[in-house]
């Protein structure tokens, strides 16, 4: 693609972008901020315009979760404690439903056509994959009750790229969980943030032993095989 038609291109029918928890909370001033966090909505915007088809996830939790450091007396935030389905890190208090802080960035270009997967809603089970939640069994659902796999199945999707927050955690485990669902597994390197470089390094190393490709968004076209096309309306 040149330079000439580079802003203008279009993803693949069957190619879907997804955004994983562009929430406040995870901006600067947020619950649990992630670093340089909200520097990647005006790229996720650009990004979004190539696409037909986009989804949100949300971080939805109830007062009181179980992933809160609060909800355990003694316990420290960032924590490991050991849940009966596992391993569990200790967040602050975030993302809780309804609050300011669980809302999308104010900045974020949403429409009418977007999806939007909520997760962490069960107060004892946190979920960092919108394809299943941290007991690696049950699946956070739409309203109409499709998991995100089977909804993206049922849309004859074939690839996923990721951007959003945190790489880390939520982005990382969502692509690792689209990878394993048997789906190619883009994450643009450049529109997502990690809360710590050793996590980001660990989540890494993870997702490109499983065939997930990690690229900055200027190869995004090339590699989608993506076709020049007129800038798509603006709903
Ligand atoms: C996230 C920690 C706790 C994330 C959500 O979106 O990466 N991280 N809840
Ligand atoms: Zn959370």
């Amino acid at each position: 693609m040149t330079a000439n038609n580079a802003a203008h291109w279009k993803a693949p029918k069957d190619t879907v972008f997804v955004i994983v928890d562009p929430q406040k909370d995870f901006c600067a001033d947020g619950a649990l901020a992630v670093p340089d966090g909200e520097a990647i909505i005006p790229l996720v915007n650009a990004l979004k315009r190539h696409f037909d088809q986009t989804y949100l996830t949300q971080d939805w939790h109830p007062a009181g979760h179980h992933s809160f450091a609060s909800a355990h007396p003694g316990k420290a935030q960032f924590e490991l404690i050991t849940a009966p389905y596992g391993e569990q890190r200790l967040w602050p208090d975030h993302c809780v439903q309804g609050t300011e802080g669980a809302a999308f960035h104010d900045d974020l270009e949403i429409h009418p056509q977007d999806l939007i997967l909520r997760k962490g809603a069960d107060k004892q089970i946190d979920s960092y994959s919108a394809f299943y939640e941290n007991d690696r069994k049950t699946a956070p659902r739409f309203d109409d009750g499709q998991s995100f796999a089977e909804k993206l199945q049922q849309a004859n999707v074939k690839r996923v790229v990721f951007s959003g927050l945190a790489f880390d955690y939520c982005v990382g485990w969502n692509a690792f969980d689209a990878r394993n669902e048997g789906f190619d597994v883009i994450v643009v390197k450049d529109a997502v943030r990690s809360i710590t470089p050793e996590g980001e390094a660990e989540m890494i190393a993870k997702l490109t032993a499983v065939g997930v490709k990690i690229v900055n968004a200027q190869d995004l076209p090339n590699l989608l095989n993506a076709k020049p096309a007129p800038p798509a309306p603006r709903p």
